[in-house]
C-alpha cells in the first residue's frame, strides 16, 4: 500500500513528506493508522546526526494509532484496538528481560538500522529501502510495527494526549519515579522544563514531592512548570541555580535532581551534582554532546557527600505497566496531559514543528494526522 511519510533522507536536512510504500505487516507485526505523533527533541538529534540512524528513514517515536490489520501470528493486539508505540518492544524472555530490565531488552530495543525484528524493511521508495525509525516511523499516516511495541490503551481516551506516554511522559515521569525513585516529603530540582522535564516535574508532584524546583532559561517554560505545581521557578539565564536551590531548601540542596535539559553540557553536570544535599541522586535524563568523555565532578566529594550520578535512557520504563499507569494518573486529574500539547500540526508541516521545537515555543508540538 502507499503512505504519507515525512522521511529523513540525509542528516541536517528538512524532513521530505512524500509517498511510500509500506509491505503488510509480517509475523508478528502490525498495521497501524497513526492517529498523532509528539516532536521529540531525540527527533532532532537523529536529524542533526548526534544520535545516528541509518538513512533513509522515517523517523517519529511518540505516536499513537488505531490497529488496521494484522500480520501472522499476532496475538496480544486486535484490528480497531487503539496503541501506544513504544520504542522498546520487550520480548520477556532475554537475559535482560528476565532480570526485569525491560528497557534494554536484547531482542526488543529500537535499533538504528531502521528493520524489522526479521532485518527486513517494510517501508521503500522505488528500489531504495526506507527505515522504520525505532521500528515505529510515527511520522507516517500509516506504519508496521511489531506487535510488542504496541501498547493496548482504553479506547476512551484521547489518542493526540496519549501519544505522549509514548516517549516524553514516560521519559520525565519514569525518571522521577522509577529512577529517582522520588518519595513522599522529597525535594527535586528539574533541569530543563521542556516536554521531557515538565513530565519530570509533574512525576515528582505525582509522587509526593514537597518542593520541586524547576530550572530553565525560558520564561514560558517556566510558567508550564508553576502551573504543573512546581514550588519554585529559576531563570538559569539570569540566576545561579545552584544557589537558587539552595536557598530554596533551607541551605541543604535537593534529595533528587532531574537533568532534561536538550544537550547536555559539563556545567549542566555539574549543576546537577552540586545543588544534591549529602546522599542525593543527580538523574542524567538528556543526551550529553558525544565529544563530553567524563563527569565533571570530584569522586572525593561524591565519596564524602555520598552522591549518586544515574543515567535513564526512557525512564525506567516497563512499557506494558507503565504506560497503562502513567494514562491512569492522566484519568484521575493527577498528569495533565492536555497543557503539554502547546500546539497541533498536520504531516505537512512537520519541519515547522521541528522549528518550534528548537525555538522552544512548544512543551510538545504533536503531528495531528
Ligand atoms: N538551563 C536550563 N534549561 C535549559 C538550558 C539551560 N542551560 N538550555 C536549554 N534548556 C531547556 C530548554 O529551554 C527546554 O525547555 C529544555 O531545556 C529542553 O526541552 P525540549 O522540549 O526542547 O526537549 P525534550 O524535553 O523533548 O527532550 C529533552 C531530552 C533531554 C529528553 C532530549 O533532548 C534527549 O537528550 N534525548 C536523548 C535521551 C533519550 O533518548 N531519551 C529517550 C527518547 S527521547
Ligand atoms: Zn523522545
Amino acid at each position: 500500500m502507499e503512505t504519507t511519510a515525512a522521511v529523513l533522507w540525509e542528516a541536517n536536512q528538512p524532513l521530505s513528506v512524500e509517498q511510500i510504500e509500506l509491505d503488510a505487516p509480517g509475523e508478528g507485526e502490525v498495521l497501524l493508522r497513526m492517529v498523532a505523533a509528539g516532536v521529540c527533541y531525540s527527533d532532532h538529534h537523529f536529524m542533526t546526526g548526534r544520535r545516528t540512524m541509518r538513512l533513509p528513514a522515517v523517523i517519529g517515536h511518540e505516536g499513537a494509532g488505531i490497529v488496521e490489520a494484522v500480520g501472522p501470528g499476532v496475538k496480544g493486539v486486535s484490528v480497531g484496538d487503539h496503541v501506544v508505540q513504544t520504542f522498546v518492544a520487550p520480548c520477556g524472555r532475554c537475559y535482560r528481560c528476565r532480570r526485569r530490565k525491560f528497557t534494554y531488552c536484547e531482542v526488543g530495543l529500537g535499533v538504528a538500522d531502521g528493520t524489522m525484528m526479521d532485518g527486513t524493511f517494510r517501508m521503500h521508495r522505488a528500489d531504495r529501502a526506507i527505515g522504520t525509525g525505532m521500528r515505529l516511523g510515527s511520522f507516517s499516516q500509516f506504519t508496521v510495527s511489531p506487535e510488542t511495541a504496541c501498547v493496548v490503551v482504553p479506547s476512551d481516551i484521547d489518542l493526540i494526549h496519549a501519544s505522549l506516554v509514548s516517549c516524553g511522559i514516560s521519559t520525565g515521569v519514569g525518571a522521577a519515579v522509577n529512577v529517582a525513585a522520588v518519595r513522599a516529603g522529597d525535594s527535586v530540582a528539574v533541569f530543563g522544563a521542556g516536554g521531557v522535564g515538565a513530565a519530570a516535574i509533574a512525576g515528582a508532584i505525582a509522587a509526593g514531592a514537597a518542593a520541586v524546583i524547576a530550572i530553565d532559561i525560558a520564561d514560558q517554560k517556566l510558567e508550564m512548570a508553576r502551573s504543573l505545581g512546581a514550588t519554585h521557578a529559576v531563570n538559569a539565564r539570569d540566576t545561579d541555580s545552584v544557589r537558587a536551590v539552595r536557598q530554596a531548601t533551607g541551605g541543604y540542596g535537593v534529595d533528587k535532581s532531574i537533568l532534561c535539559i536538550d544537550v547536555v553540557r559539563p556545567e549542566h553536570l555539574s549543576a546537577a551534582i552540586d545543588c544534591l544535599d549529602s546522599g542525593g541522586t543527580a538523574v542524567v535524563v538528556g543526551a550529553a554532546e558525544s565529544q563530553l568523555d567524563h563527569i565533571p565532578t570530584s569522586p572525593a566529594l561524591l565519596m564524602r557527600d555520598s552522591k549518586s550520578v544515574v543515567g535513564t535512557m526512557y525512564g525506567g520504563m516497563d512499557p506494558h505497566r507503565d504506560v497503562l499507569r502513567y494514562l491512569e494518573l492522566y484519568r484521575a486529574g493527577r498528569l495533565p496531559l492536555e497543557k503539554f500539547v502547546s500546539k497541533t500540526y498536520p504531516l505537512e508541516s512537520i519541519n515547522e514543528s521541528l522549528d518550534d521545537l528548537i525555538a522552544g515555543r512548544n512543551i510538545r508540538g504533536v503531528v495531528v494526522f
